[in-house]
């Protein structure tokens, strides 16, 4: 039976913008109230699933939040039509209000964890978004990707929908962003790594002392549960608390792995050796290339402005491996030399290939941060709601969508404006069309 990986892209949501809100997160702190171009940002990541698709891999899309987020203020207390609500927000708790207006939902890596059948203990491929608590501005994403989850992988005998955790720090999660997956081939058991950076209740484990860390180990133990994984099949990983205070606030800033290869900067995790040891005795005897990077060839501070570790490192038709990197690697002069000689060293990675996702990269999200991985089979694949699929007919629309719909420049004090609230309704009514979702939005559902 075919197996595949089908990697779902978050389009960027007209409110595309750039707010300072993620404290930990470098580049969202240091781009805070620059302008941003919503479609352009929409176009580079259309753009990046796109040519995936043409290099011959299955390609999804997951659609935006709505956003700003009236319901959501209401429930704060301003009261009036919407758009008085949006503008005593904006007055009275700029805060509250920027948090409300953000398109973090493009970062798919974060919207869930999700576990292949061939893994799972009743053969379901199983879906947990991910409650994102850690930041005001992301815990308003769970319930609507639940719903859009819900939309695009909507058949109950393949696919398994779980509740988020409870939103609370002791179970903060982050979805995918600290999940990788390893095996021989997609549709064979694997085995998966869950990241974390701090234990939720004992306080004398090692943790960041400077930035928050978003995961914690009983976060990821309740998704494996959830997920009906096996213990064999499962290996918890503490990141290493200095990268954490350093600006790897997930571990796919410092980590990723695709099959049998897992690439890694070696300060990424804590014990590292350990963390080595266990993952090859659970992947069993078959050939695990580990990639580890010396901080000699490239330091932690280097891969986090280059996002060196945010690719996506893909299978190719001709059963090589590509590093899908964003041009910030390549405009490096060690990073691109980095890569240059790997893909002449005795591993899978065989070539590299660059994007332009400048507009997410200013957020602190690269090329991996803007996908969700789903592996699926044959019968798997059948059921996903093929709308939601990346054919050259669903591109062209989505480009005409983005065309008809988006600003191309944004600032954080043009959030209010009431016509950018209709501007994006209007958008998002016709994408669920677009894509046959449904009224997954709270203005669809008054
Ligand atoms: O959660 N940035 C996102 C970036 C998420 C990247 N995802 C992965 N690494 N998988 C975050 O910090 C910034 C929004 C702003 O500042 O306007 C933001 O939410």
């Amino acid at each position: 039976m075919n197996h595949f990986e089908v990697n779902f892209d978050g389009l960027v949501g007209p409110t595309h913008n750039y707010a300072g809100l993620s404290f930990g997160n470098v580049a969202s702190l240091s781009n805070a109230q620059a302008a941003s171009n919503p479609k352009k940002a929409a176009k580079q990541g259309l753009q990046k699933a796109k040519a995936l698709s043409d290099l011959g891999l299955t390609q999804g899309i997951l659609a935006p939040q709505e956003r700003p987020d009236v319901l959501t203020l209401r429930r704060l207390g301003f009261t009036g039509t919407d758009a008085q609500v949006l503008e005593k927000a904006a007055k009275q708790a700029p805060q509250v209000f920027l948090a409300c207006c953000s398109a973090s939902s493009m970062w798919t890596a974060n919207a869930a964890t999700v576990s292949p059948s061939a893994d799972t203990a009743d053969g379901k491929v199983h879906f947990t978004p991910a409650n994102l608590t850690n930041k005001f501005h992301r815990s308003l994403e769970p319930t609507v990707t639940g719903r859009i989850l819900q939309a695009t992988f909507n058949n109950d005998k393949y696919f398994q929908h779980h509740r988020h955790l409870p939103d609370n720090e002791h179970f903060g999660d982050e979805g995918a962003a600290n999940h990788t997956r390893l095996c021989n081939d997609y549709g064979h058991a694997g085995i998966e790594l869950f990241a974390y950076g701090r234990y939720a209740f004992d306080g004398s484990k090692p943790a960041p002392q400077k930035y928050p860390a978003r995961q914690t180990l009983e976060a990821s133990q309740a998704i494996a549960r959830l997920h009906g994984l096996s213990d064999d099949s499962v290996v918890y990983i503490q990141q290493n608390p200095d990268v954490i205070d350093q600006g790897v606030f997930h571990n796919d800033v410092i980590a990723v792995g695709n099959q049998n290869v897992l690439f890694f900067h070696e300060q990424a995790f804590y014990q590292t050796e350990h963390v080595l040891a266990e993952i090859q005795h659970k992947f069993g005897d078959e050939v695990l290339h580990f990639i580890q990077v010396a901080s000699a060839d490239i330091p932690v501070q280097e891969a986090i402005k280059t996002y060196l570790f945010n690719t996506q490192i893909i299978n190719q038709r001709h059963g090589e491996m590509a590093i899908i990197a964003p041009i910030e690697c390549q405009e490096s002069a060690i990073v691109s030399a980095y890569l240059d000689n790997l893909v002449q060293q005795n591993t899978p990675i065989k070539q590299v290939h660059y994007f332009d996702v400048k507009q997410s990269m200013r957020n602190g999200g690269g090329p991996a941060c803007l996908r969700l991985r789903v592996a699926l089979n044959g019968q798997e694949l059948e059921a996903v709601n093929p709308y939601t699929l990346l054919t050259e007919q669903q591109f062209t629309r989505l480009n005409m969508w983005i065309d008809k719909h988006y600003r191309d420049e944004l600032l954080v004090t043009d959030l209010h404006d009431p016509q950018l609230l209709m501007e994006s309704r209007s958008a998002l009514d016709e994408l669920t069309q677009i894509l046959k979702l449904g009224s997954v939005y709270p203005f669809q559902q008054e």
